[in-house]
């Protein structure tokens, strides 16, 4: 593999399906009855703001019960290893990558592990249930909390850092997304057009962009993402 300077990864719901958090579209995206787009909208929260609680109560507490798996844990290696730039933008919620020691993850929909105060604005750890009753620890307000999750319709986060990385990286790595949720499915289209990186999908199976790939490597993450580490450290 050749010797790369600045490498972007996107990971999605894939990387983390065999540490035991089920994805998105495998559950075929219902929860409790409800399509993950209609629970995971500030319309829903408004409309019904216990239900769409308990919905990131559920997936918060689920956080406790499962590890990182050997792709996340690769991913810290190169890391760790890689005398370039590594980025990690992911869209997922959970806290794996970090768990598996990676520093550099940027969470362009939020994460279950913190709560967002509508009152004041603040941001704060969160590690157990927020309620209709919780407190926000800055402003001491009651009932303004909401998790710290960008909903559909909602502006993804740090999108002007992601461009920079997108712009400058000679490698583009997409794992365990099915490509469905814009923008993060349309990053590999804007690498191509910036011309100068070479673009990998490594998935269970062809994602809705994997004609745009340059390559792409099926099969689980568990074992394509260790391989895939292995040799951009060895070349
Ligand atoms: C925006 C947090 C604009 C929540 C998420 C109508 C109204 C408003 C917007 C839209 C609209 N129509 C379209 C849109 C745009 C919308 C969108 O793309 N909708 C889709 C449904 C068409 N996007 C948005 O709304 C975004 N915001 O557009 O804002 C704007 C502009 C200006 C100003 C303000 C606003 C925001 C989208 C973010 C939503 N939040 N997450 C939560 O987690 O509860 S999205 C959520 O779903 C995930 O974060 C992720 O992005 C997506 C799920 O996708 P994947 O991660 O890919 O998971 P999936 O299950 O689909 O696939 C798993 C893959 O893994 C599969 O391919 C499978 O083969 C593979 N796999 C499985 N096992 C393994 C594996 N691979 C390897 N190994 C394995 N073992």
């Amino acid at each position: 593999m050749a010797k790369y300077r600045s490498i972007v990864v996107l990971t999605g719901a894939g990387i983390s399906a065999e540490s035991g958090i089920p994805t998105f579209r495998g559950s075929d995206g219902l929860w409790e009855g409800h399509r993950v787009e209609d629970v995971a909208t500030p319309e829903a929260f408004a409309r019904d703001p216990e239900l769409v609680l308990q919905f990131y109560n559920m997936r918060r507490a689920a956080l406790k019960t499962v590890e990182p798996n050997p792709a996340h844990q690769a991913l810290a290696k190169l890391e760790d290893a890689f005398d370039g730039d590594l980025l990690i933008v992911t869209q997922n919620v959970d806290d794996l990558h970090e768990r598996a020691g990676s520093k550099n993850v940027l969470h362009m929909h939020g994460e279950l592990k913190k709560a967002w105060c509508l009152g004041c604005d603040g941001r704060a750890l969160w590690e157990d249930d927020i309620l209709e009753t919780s407190r926000c620890p800055h402003c001491a307000r009651e009932g303004r909390l909401r998790p710290d999750i960008v909903w559909f319709g909602e502006m993804p986060y740090q999108m002007e850092r992601i461009d920079a990385a997108l712009s400058a990286c000679d490698l583009f790595v997409s794992i365990g997304t099915s490509g469905n949720v814009y923008p993060a499915a349309g990053f590999v289209a804007l690498v191509r057009h910036y011309g100068r990186a070479h673009t990998l999908e490594l998935n269970l199976d062809p994602s809705e962009g994997s004609r745009l790939f340059a390559e792409t490597r099926h099969g689980p993450a568990s074992k394509l993402v260790p391989a895939f580490v292995d040799e951009v450290l060895g070349g």
